[in-house]
């Protein structure tokens, strides 16, 4: 028989005002002004609720919010090293399960989130994350994308756009454009690779209701699951901080970013803009990509139509129900 390790199932919200009131991301941190992850930590954390463990690889979520022991967690919360944040959380996890098999822990299943920086996912956390999807544990990994190793003074990542001038790829006489690589296709790399993964979504801070849903959903599933969320780093894409959340609604409108669920093989889209923007909307107020010339636009608006073309790719396929 299986046995009940009575997990959590959070229903979907239809507004902010029917989920939990209480902040599980409180004031007190050191956070830059606008920052995009601190604002996604918050919205997860509140979607969340009080029965949740997060573990926070090293990166700013951890330098900036955990200096002399203050932090901004009112919910348990510990570090793992930038390598090994799926790790701590299996181990964790694991632990739990075993508890509540011997009869020691009889309480509810928590809510297990690894908050992971894009370096801590899919670059030097990559391995940890992989093998913890691979295992089956019942584990949300989030990565919060600011494209960048922004805690160590902005290096590029593998998810930082092409064009992008960062201490890494700054932008010189042989190499005009800074940064010459396209990014990884983070969600895609976790739905192919990973068989006991059964749902993986994307969203970003500047669509926070979209935001809790799918927070609620993955914790409802009883498998391993993946969301990969943008958030704006306004020192690191060189934009005016009070634009964090109009930066995440620009990479919607130009086809930068898509919001999608894939649930058991099944993809599902909102926000497809009927007219995309052109790319350029996006970069023009971001001072990372002030030094791009036409061609390099140009560039960057062809690899943008490729994401484009997928979406109606996906979006054409006869959706069947989920089983
Ligand atoms: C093994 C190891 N290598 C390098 C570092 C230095 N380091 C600390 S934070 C950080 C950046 C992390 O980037 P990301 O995961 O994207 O999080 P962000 O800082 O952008 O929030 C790096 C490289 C480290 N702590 N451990
Ligand atoms: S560098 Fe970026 S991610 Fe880090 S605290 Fe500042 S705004 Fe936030
Ligand atoms: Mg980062």
């Amino acid at each position: 028989m299986k046995f009940d390790y009575k997990f959590q199932k959070l229903e979907p919200a239809k507004s902010f005002k029917a989920i939990n009131k209480a902040e599980m991301y409180v004031p007190g941190h050191r956070t830059c002004a606008g920052c995009g992850p601190a604002l996604n930590y918050r919205l997860v954390a509140k979607a969340a609720g009080p029965d949740t463990i997060f573990i926070g690889p090293t990166g700013c979520m951890y330098v900036a919010n955990a200096s002399y022991l203050c932090t901004p967690y009112a919910v348990s919360w510990i570090h793992a090293q930038i390598t090994n944040g799926g790790a701590v959380a299996s181990g964790i996890e694991a632990a739990f399960k075993v508890l509540a098999r011997k009869g020691k822990y009889k309480g509810t299943f928590p809510n297990i989130i690894v908050m992971a920086g894009d370096g801590g996912t899919v670059d030097i956390g990559l391995q940890a994350m992989s093998a913890m999807f691979y295992r089956d544990h019942k584990v949300l990994f989030i990565c919060y994308d600011n494209e960048s190793y922004a805690n160590t003074g902005i290096q590029t990542s593998p998810t930082t756009p092409y064009g992008a001038n960062t201490t890494f790829t700054p932008p010189g006489k042989e190499i005009p454009e800074g940064k010459t690589l396209f990014p990884k296709d983070v969600p895609q790399m976790v739905i192919g690779g990973h068989p006991a993964v059964k749902y993986v979504a994307t969203t970003t801070v500047a669509h926070p209701l979209d935001l809790t849903n799918k927070v609620r959903k993955a914790l409802s599933y009883e498998c391993p699951t993946f969301l990969h969320m943008l958030s704006p780093c306004p020192k690191g894409w060189k934009f005016d901080e009070k634009l964090t959340r109009e930066m995440a609604k620009l990479a919607v409108e130009t086809g930068m970013w898509s919001l999608f669920e894939w649930e058991n093989g099944v993809y599902k889209y909102t926000n497809v803009p009927k007219t995309y923007k052109p790319i350029g909307e996006y970069m023009k107020n971001q001072g990372r990509f002030t030094h791009l010339k036409a061609e390099h636009i140009a560039k960057m608006q062809a690899f943008v139509d490729g994401r484009i073309a997928k979406v109606k790719a996906d979006m054409a396929i006869p959706v069947a129900t989920p089983k």
